[in-house]
């Protein structure tokens, strides 16, 4: 049994989104970040960086913070979702590194600039959405000749699909990148990925482009 410690944004729907595929039994724990629990000191000894998501997995007893680290764990614990070896698992940790360091962070400050503080900082708003479309366009042409990013479905989309799913805050038209359009839409309607995107709690369908 798995304890994933979450809320309803791209970094905690990556790992419900993961468990799901996996078939992994789980409960998940409501951190709500609004409301300052990721402060709690409970919390804290699980993930030092008072960041959701985080797991603890009570087989093993490892407890792990950033998402990205919880998405190979659960993947070579499955041995699913990520080659075990040679060069299709290095591709699949290349993508899942870009998700983390370029969409996370990037399409993270067109939330805070563009969705949440609209007109305060308009180079910042202009740097990170100027930034937010040349990784679309990167992940675009990438998908022209993949189906998907490292080839076979795997954790680097589980990484970088709920950031995608913000498309609409980010006021970024998807119409202008197809390939992302095709492989967005193909994931969106993987069961696992609708009942991963509800968790901790449904805050209504997954958007639509
Ligand atoms: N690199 C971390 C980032 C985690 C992160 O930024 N989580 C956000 C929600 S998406 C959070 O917990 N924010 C709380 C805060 O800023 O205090 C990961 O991928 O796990």
């Amino acid at each position: 049994m798995i304890d994933l410690y979450t809320w309803t944004t791209p970094n905690g729907r990556k790992v419900s989104i993961a468990l799901e595929e996996l078939g992994l039994p789980y409960t998940a724990h409501a951190i709500d970040i609004s409301k300052g629990e990721q402060f709690a000191p409970e919390f804290l000894k699980v993930a030092p960086n008072n960041r959701i998501p985080a797991i603890v997995d009570r087989d093993t007893n490892i407890a792990l913070m950033e998402s990205g680290a919880i998405l190979i764990y659960l993947a070579d614990k499955t041995g699913k979702l990520m080659p075990k070896e040679g060069e299709p698992r290095y591709r699949v940790l290349e993508w899942l590194m870009w998700q983390m360091g370029g969409p996370g962070p990037m399409l993270g400050q067109v939330h805070h600039f563009v969705k949440y503080n609209k007109g305060k900082a308009p180079y910042a708003e202009e740097r990170y959405l100027k930034e937010g479309n040349r990784l679309y366009k990167v992940l675009d042409t990438r998908l022209e000749s993949v189906e998907f990013v490292a080839g076979d479905y795997s954790i680097a989309d589980i990484a970088i699909w709920p950031w995608i799913s913000r498309f609409e805050w980010q006021t970024i038209d998807m119409n202008a990148y197809p390939n992302v359009k095709r492989w967005y839409e193909t994931i969106a309607k993987r069961p696992a990925v609708q009942k991963g995107y509800a968790v901790p709690k449904d805050m209504g369908p997954v958007p639509m482009p």
